[in-house]
């Protein structure tokens, strides 16, 4: 095989949606399909690099602006992508601003997007796994988190007969998701989604939660929806309850002020989610474990970048989770086994996820963790078949921006989304 077979031949996007129950969240409600992007990226010998993003129609725009622009680079020039990706997607200001703007997490998810893709040509190329080209594994497998959500049993307008968790509404039914949970992966830590209902009522629900699994770490994320008066109220509640608490409230200066009085590490994928964030972070003491995401770090030599980071300062150092397919999956378990300092279970969202995209189907959570997929680069190829009906779901399912407050108000047409809501 000669170098110049190396070269990129053509890169194809490929939006698709697939099945989502309604899971609750400070935001609304899911909406019943969720829409990604799978990017593949094919070279002149017919090597084919695959990576997975978001599916909105921003996203969808920025990949569109760079593909042509990679065409004839090599998959082992990651700076020649970044240029293209700095040259086609538009700068929107500072990249150290609290809540940067769009541009900046436009431009770092775009070379995430395809960054993914080429590291998984690199794999096949040196006919070695995603983690040994991203200088090799420190552990085997990654753990996972248990990730709970309240949800309503079915969607509204969309019954999806795949979908049968229920309803779950209460601590009791909360305890009884958890338990389908670990039974069925084996997860050894469990996350509630909060900031749906009124604080006390949530903290009832890890409480029972603590009652049924007394060994399993507990975390709660209210994204952001309380207020700092109410964090400092609920915190003797918290206190010993959690192994971390993410995002109680709203912003990087909140999270520094709850730093001041919450007896646990604070978390967050929310206030710092970009290198320029870091400093003020810091500076603030507002947080002490950082859930990376390679989708919006900028990939994934950016989440062990920010892993480093971390070790310098003494972060914690997690993963954050949207809903995602396998190719995601892969990617984020590539690059978990190669961060001496994951500090916890990650999270994912991929126990919600009926459909699948990747050959042989779901990858297996088992004993609360998974290996990567084995075999050159991200060790997972693509369902042919299985693409095109996630495509034609895209197509025919109307959504093209995720909106829970939109879903949300079909049930309660008053809803409103503004935080800190307790
Ligand atoms: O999917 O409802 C959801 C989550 O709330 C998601 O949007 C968050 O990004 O899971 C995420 C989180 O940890 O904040
Ligand atoms: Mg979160």
């Amino acid at each position: 095989m000669s170098r110049a077979d190396h070269r990129i031949a053509g890169v194809r996007v490929t939006a698709i949606a697939f099945r989502d129950p309604p899971l609750l969240n400070v935001a609304g409600v899911h909406e019943p399909w969720a829409l990604r992007s799978i990017i593949e990226v094919e070279l002149e010998n017919g090597l084919v690099g695959l990576g997975e993003s978001y599916g909105d129609l921003a996203t969808l725009a920025d990949l569109e602006r760079v593909r042509a622009a990679l065409v004839g680079l090599s998959p082992f020039d990651l700076n020649g992508l970044t240029q293209a990706v700095y040259g086609a997607v538009p700068p929107i200001g500072d990249p150290g601003a609290l809540f940067p703007p769009a541009g900046d997490k436009a431009r770092a998810t775009t070379v995430g997007a395809f960054e993914v893709a080429f590291l998984d040509l690199q794999g096949q190329i040196a006919g070695l796994p995603l983690h040994a080209i991203l200088g090799g594994a420190v552990r085997d497998r990654v753990p996972y988190s248990a990730y709970l959500f309240y949800k309503f049993a079915q969607h509204r307008d969309a019954p999806d007969p795949s979908d049968d968790w229920g309803e779950v509404l209460t601590p009791e039914q909360i305890v009884g998701e958890a338990r389908r949970m670990v039974d069925q992966y084996g997860f050894g830590s469990i996350k509630l989604k909060a900031g749906v209902f009124e604080p006390d009522a949530e903290i009832d629900a890890l409480e029972a939660l603590r009652a049924a699994f007394p060994g399993h770490p507990l975390r709660i994320d209210p994204n952001g929806g309380w207020s700092v008066e109410t964090t400092r109220r609920l915190m003797p509640r918290l206190d010993g309850l959690l192994e971390y608490c993410e995002d109680p409230v709203n912003s990087l200066h909140e999270m520094g002020e709850v730093a001041t009085f919450a007896p646990m590490p604070l978390a967050t994928n929310m206030c710092t989610i970009a290198f320029g964030h870091i400093p003020e972070t810091i500076r603030l003491n507002a947080v002490q474990v950082i859930l990376s995401d390679h989708h919006y770090w900028g990939g994934l030599r950016a989440t062990q970048h920010l892993a480093w980071i971390g070790r310098v300062f003494g972060l914690g150092i997690s993963m954050h989770s949207n809903s995602h397919l396998g190719v995601s999956l892969a990617a984020m378990t590539h690059v978990g086994v190669t961060i001496p300092n994951l500090a916890y279970a990650c999270d994912t969202h991929y126990p919600w996820q009926s459909d699948e995209v990747i050959e042989g189907g779901k990858l297996a959570i088992t004993g609360g963790a998974l290996a990567p997929p084995t075999g050159p680069g991200l060790g997972v190829r693509l369902d042919r078949a299985a693409l095109a009906r996630l495509h034609r779901n895209y197509v025919e399912c109307g959504l093209r921006k995720r909106d829970d407050a939109a879903e949300m108000r079909k049930y309660d047409p008053g809803f409103n989304p503004a935080r800190p809501r307790f």
